[in-house]
């Protein structure tokens, strides 16, 4: 036994180790990312990176009916993805252990919406284990796919960011367990889903069910603590460590197993204590579970729980009506710091001329998603990943560049287009759609940690992604261009997007050309992946017409006297505001002379 300090994904991957887990397969998405990157790490498991998380959790449950552990994971808008392929392997059941990890996002600190995956669990009705700590998330890890095996079912993993993000103390055992494949055998009744299949299945499940409810009344999973009997908490994952922290002397049950509740349990728990509460973040999932079981739930004595967003200790203590403990207040003048696109960004010049051409512009969700904020103001749509190009095409055929005379463009990242784009091009071009689409290739998944991709062809494995340069791929990337024509789409073009005379003559020539359907592909590294940097220009006899201002370079400022500067430190000598300066203010350093 060793102790570590880990985070909650890497306690999960470790937990999936020892658990003798053979692949391990997702899509990067915040908080879940760092699990498959800690895996991975472990050369005995097969890791990779898929183009979604429908099709992960497809591999993944391919690997398990194929006889060896996997373990899949995603962010919680990634079970949306999944979804199809989890509702009917509920009813398949695994062979070997399938374990679906789900990371939730409470207070989208990196996400486009709030959602409680534990409501997927409960409607394929499968487990959910829920860690409050990475210690729990190690054993829980492991537990999970003992469970899958022994109930023949996908074993939903759940967290928060908080537990995903937070080192605690673990001790780690290091022993892998028999990772022997499992006999394969054909079985056409269990895992071929066509209706008269589903049917029986449907009564497996029920079986299933039954022996899984009866189960989680003394599965070993769930805590009772008796403290104070006035008080009892019902509460589940990092909630129940801000729980103890505000009420350290209420009773608590702690739920480690979500689905199924432990019925009976909950209701001795609540007839032991005089008020019977449930503390949850940002969403009802137990409660309105506890209450349907007939257990009276209490308000907090002085606020609501609020409903949305990351609980924390002093949310908990206002509901409660418990003083703070005094403390250093944290300092209030801090500036505010919006997110910006990074100095050099590749995205930066095409929102630039976006905006110039008035477009509405459906977005999507990555980097290029801050297309939507100040200075651009660019970004008219983001609503999930692959909706740009589909919503484009309902923008047009709403008509809504005849009426506003505005050209409607969709924007779309690499990774993002792979994720889902490809479908939403084809919709267009099937149904003969038209318009401009504009795909910004920078080379990377650079929203969630400069992932690899089909795109670069970077896989997991690739040790290089994080530093570039992405020349020697080991996975095939795709060619985009190629894609594009056989998807039928015959205006396609490749435009350098560092290069902002070309990227205006792109568009202008692409929404000009209204009655064809037009792909630009806008190409440059991202600077995570690409850091190569030039000397920062200088700027000499400056206008102060601020227009290399409103380009939003965080290394561009203004003096006292509202002249443009440029920040040495910050600048990477991209070019990009020696390209926006209409007087030719900014230009290159001349290189010293030996
Ligand atoms: C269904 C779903 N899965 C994962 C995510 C997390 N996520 C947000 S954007 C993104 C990919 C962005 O990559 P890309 O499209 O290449 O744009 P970039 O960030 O590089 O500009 C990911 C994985 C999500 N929001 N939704």
């Amino acid at each position: 036994m060793t102790r570590r300090l880990l985070s909650g994904n890497e306690a999960i991957a470790e937990g999936a180790w020892e658990a003798g887990v053979r692949v391990g397969v997702g899509y990067p998405g915040t908080p879940s990312t760092e699990t498959l990157e800690s895996l991975v790490r472990h050369e005995d498991v097969h890791c990779e990176w898929s183009p979604n998380e429908k099709v992960a959790l497809e591999v993944g449950l391919g690997a398990a009916m194929g006889g060896v552990r996997s373990l899949v994971t995603m962010k919680h808008v990634g079970v949306n993805v999944a979804a199809d392929p989890l509702m009917s392997a509920c009813n398949t059941g695994v062979n070997a252990g399938l374990v679906i990890l789900a990371a939730d996002d409470p207070s989208c600190y990196s996400s486009q919406n709030e959602q409680d995956s534990r409501f997927y669990a409960a409607f394929a009705r499968i487990p959910c284990l829920d860690p409050a700590d990475s210690a729990e998330a190690l054993d829980f890890s492991r537990r999970a796919f003992e469970i899958s095996e022994r109930f023949d079912t996908p074993v939903m993993l759940h967290e928060t960011m908080r537990i995903a993000h937070t080192r605690t103390m673990v001790e780690v055992d290091g022993t892998r367990a028999d990772d022997a494949p499992r006999d394969y055998a054909d079985n056409i009744g269990k895992f071929v889903m066509m209706p008269a299949n589903a049917v029986r299945r449907r009564a497996v499940v029920d079986e299933r069910t039954a022996e899984l409810e009866a189960w989680a009344e003394d599965c070993g999973l769930n805590q009772v603590e008796m403290r104070d009997k006035g008080v009892g908490v019902i509460c589940a994952g990092a909630v129940y460590q801000h729980v103890r922290e505000a009420l350290p002397e209420a009773s608590t049950f702690k739920l480690g197993l979500t689905w199924p509740l432990p019925a009976q349990a909950l209701a001795a728990f609540a007839t032991s204590v005089d008020k019977c509460y449930v503390v949850e973040e940002a969403s009802d999932y137990l409660s309105l579970r506890v209450r349907a079981m007939g257990i009276q739930l209490a308000t907090p004595p002085a606020a609501p729980i609020p409903v949305a967003g990351e609980l924390n200790p002093a949310l908990v203590r206002a509901s409660f009506g418990v003083e703070e403990p005094a403390h250093q207040p944290a300092a209030k003048d801090l500036p505010p710091r919006p997110p910006a696109f990074c100095p050099g960004c590749p995205h930066r010049l095409v929102y630039v001329e976006l905006r110039r051409l008035k477009a509405v512009v459906t977005g999507d969700i990555g980097c290029y998603t801050l297309g939507a904020v100040a200075p651009y103001r660019a970004v008219h749509s983001v609503i999930d990943m692959g909706a740009s190009l589909s919503m484009a095409h309902g923008m047009e055929l709403a008509g809504v560049t005849e009426r506003t005379g505005r050209p409607v463009v969709g924007v779309i990242g690499d990774s993002t287009f792979a994720h889902s784009g490809i479908t939403s091009l084809l919709g267009t071009v099937y149904n003969g759609g038209v318009g401009t689409l504009c795909i910004l290739d920078n080379r990377t998944t650079a929203m969630t940690g400069t992932q690899g991709n089909p795109v670069n062809g970077v896989t997991l494995t690739d040790s290089s992604h994080k530093i570039g340069p992405l020349d020697n791929p080991t996975g095939k990337a795709l060619d985009l261009p190629v894609l594009l024509r056989a998807l039928g789409v015959e205006d396609v073009a490749e435009v350098d997007a560092q290069d902002q005379k070309a990227i205006r003559a792109a568009l202008k020539a692409a929404v000009a050309n209204a009655d064809q359907l037009s792909v630009i592909i806008f190409k440059s590294p991202c600077r995570l992946v690409d850091r190569r940097t030039k000397p920062a220009p200088q700027i000499k006899d400056c206008r102060k017409c601020g227009t290399c201002i409103q380009i939003g370079c965080p290394a561009l400022g203004r003096a006292a006297d509202g002249s443009a500067v440029i920040d040495p430190t910050l600048c990477v000598g991209c070019t990009q505001c020696q390209q926006a300066c209409p007087f030719g203010c900014i230009s290159p350093v001349a290189p010293k002379e030996a």
